[in-house]
């Protein structure tokens, strides 16, 4: 299992991910993480709150798991020995890359679910653009069967303007906006981008970044994806109304550093003075 990103990342996936908030890193996990991870799905899913706490999306269409990397097991080892910190420092620039969350997304063949347009800024009880969602292709992923999508370009356009979304439309700047509206829009300033993955590759995106999902329209592939959620330099606690807490763990006082057993450090950079 590869420690070191199988495929280095490159000053061209820094720059897209500057400019999109989203890029897609092709092979960085080697076959034997991906062989690992995809028996220990299949044992999850035969019992999944016995590996970790089910997502608000968690149902017959979809399996959505959280929190497995707190306890011993192959997704720990996931998140602490895996090139996932590193991978993600190279793409945004940090210098530390913390570990607090990683959720599964399961699609079986034939699932209905759609993942509604949002931002995962939403849910973190923190500030920072460092806080990035790595979304780990366990499955071929492609149109038929469910892939993300994401308006390329929207983060800077929240960060710029300080646009925060709620859960609810009377919280902050209201509801994500509903980007299906805006498919055939020609005028629509931003675009739509996602894209075919192999298992082993990986997207990586911004907190600002909005995103959904399709159901699965294959009858007989599942789509899997292992999200992994990080805290780089700039990440602060921001325990404000409109954002979920992060269970186990205390709120801290407003604009610390997130610290402790639950935010582990998995990468430094070594190379200081370098971008990549
Ligand atoms: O896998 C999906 O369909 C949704 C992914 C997602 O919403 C996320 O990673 O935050």
């Amino acid at each position: 299992m590869n420690k070191p990103t199988l495929n280095p990342i490159t000053a061209e996936h820094r720059n897209t991910y500057r400019r999109d908030g989203v890029v897609h890193l092709r092979q960085v996990f080697d076959r034997q993480w991906i062989e690992r991870l995809g028996q220990e799905v299949d044992r999850l899913l035969k019992d999944p709150e016995n590996y970790g706490i089910p997502g608000p999306s968690h149902g017959a269409s979809m399996a959505s798991v959280c929190f497995m990397w707190r306890q011993p097991g192959v997704f720990r080892d996931f998140v602490l020995n895996s090139p996932v910190g590193e991978v993600v420092g190279r793409v945004i620039g940090a210098d530390t890359i913390r570990a607090y969350h990683d959720h599964l997304f399961h699609k079986p063949p034939g699932s209905t679910k759609v993942m509604v347009w949002h931002c995962d800024e939403t849910a973190w009880p923190v500030t920072g653009e460092m806080a990035p969602n790595i979304w780990v292709a366990l499955t071929p992923v492609d149109r038929e069967n469910g892939r993300v999508e994401y308006v390329a370009g929207f983060h800077r356009h929240c960060v710029e303007n300080d646009l925060h979304f709620g859960f609810a439309p009377d919280q902050a700047d209201g509801l994500c906006p509903d980007f299906e509206k805006e498919r055939n829009n020609p005028d629509f300033p931003f675009r739509f981008v996602s894209f075919d993955m192999e298992p082993g590759d990986a997207v990586v995106f911004h907190p600002s970044t909005p995103h959904f999902s399709q159901g699965n329209h294959s009858s007989a592939r599942p789509r899997t994806g292992l999200a992994v959620r990080v805290f780089g330099d700039d990440v602060r606690w921001y325990p404000a109304p409109y954002k979920a807490s992060i269970p186990g763990v205390d709120a801290l006082p407003e604009g610390e550093p997130p610290s402790g057993k639950f935010f582990p450090v998995i990468w430094r950079r070594t190379d200081v003075g370098s971008a990549g």
